[in-house]
């Protein structure tokens, strides 16, 4: 069908993007995304796992890709004038979300290890959008899968997530655990995992002296607010970093204080600050070893106005705009 030209021009090409004031000179992310069927390389590929059956505590965060992307991502700029980062030029692209079985943790954690290592063998770094803390564990195989060494992690989370199990069974408390206790090759090394901005009484002994005991930095809350983050991520840069392939960062937005993360699981006061946060992923996301991050918890039913999902937007942004300066320079 055809419509007359002034029709046309007040029609949006929306793309999701939904009701905006127009500037021609702003461009949205949505507009520079293509389909990646159509693409001979995409550097960075967005990715959901809509998935919370295994979270400890209050579900909600596999509502967390669609509320990130529509209360972030799709409708950001692709300036950011106090980086002075343009990501025009850079290939990028939405592969969806992965078809979850929300009654089979195993099965789930399966297909997200299949299709994530796929992504990340044709040279995608990959953007993960949570979901509960336990997919870490596939994300970080699937890139182990396309590695001959090791693998560092840098997480960042209020709590320690290296639980045992939960009445026998696998949660989002215990993908630190798993990985490090990988049956198969290339276990992470405790001494390349790094743990930023844990913090609140919901932890225990026991995980604190294990972390300890196995060699795993843990930097709380209260002590990357009493030192700089700058100082605080070239420590963790260099731990994740030595003799390791990849750095791989998982996200879980509960390691931010609550004012600006409230919609998540286990919402956390004395927190890391949005600034932090921004900085930190900033500088590890152009680390010439970073190869991808996942964002998990957040919880769109226990959210405020949306704010937890614009900040995981801005986070998510802040990411996809350090890798284009990873690769382009
Ligand atoms: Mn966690």
């Amino acid at each position: 069908m055809k419509l007359s030209l002034d029709a046309q021009k007040y029609l949006f090409d929306a793309k999701g993007i939904g009701t905006l004031c127009p500037d021609d000179a702003d461009i949205k992310l949505a507009e520079i995304m293509k389909d990646w069927r159509t693409m001979d390389k995409v550097d960075v590929g967005i990715i959901g796992t809509p998935f919370d059956t295994s979270v400890m505590y209050r579900p909600g965060c596999r509502f967390g890709p669609e509320s990130i992307r529509s209360n972030g991502l799709i409708f950001s700029n692709i300036y950011e004038p106090g980086l002075d980062c343009d990501l025009n030029g850079l290939q990028i692209a939405d592969f969806g979300n992965i078809d979850v079985v929300y009654t089979d943790v195993l099965e789930t954690h399966r297909r997200v290890e299949l299709v994530l290592s796929e992504i990340i063998k044709a040279g995608v770094t990959p953007l993960v959008l949570g979901g509960d803390h336990g997919t870490t564990y596939p994300h970080v195989k699937s890139l182990l899968n396309n590695l001959e060494g090791n693998v560092g992690v840098i997480m960042f989370d209020g709590h320690l997530d290296v639980r045992t199990d939960h009445h026998g069974m696998i949660s989002s408390g215990t993908p630190f655990r798993r990985l490090m206790e990988e049956p198969e090759r290339n276990p992470l090394n405790p001494k390349n995992l790094v743990e930023i901005g844990i913090n609140g009484w919901l932890a225990s002994k026991k995980y604190g002296d294990f972390c300890k005991e196995q060699g795993i930095t843990v930097i709380p809350a209260r002590e990357v607010h009493k030192r700089s983050i700058e100082d605080v991520v070239k420590q963790a840069l260099e731990i994740a970093g030595d003799g390791t392939e990849a750095i791989w960062i998982s996200f879980d937005i509960d390691g931010l204080d609550l004012a600006y993360a409230p919609g998540t699981c286990a919402p956390n006061p004395g927190g890391l600050t949005a600034y932090q946060a921004l900085e930190a992923i900033w500088m590890i996301g152009q680390h010439p070893l970073c190869r991808g991050m996942d964002l998990l918890e957040v919880s769109p039913p226990w959210d405020i106005q949306n704010l937890t999902s614009i900040t995981a937007g801005a986070l998510a942004m802040q990411f996809i705009g350090a890798t284009k300066k990873r690769i382009y320079g």
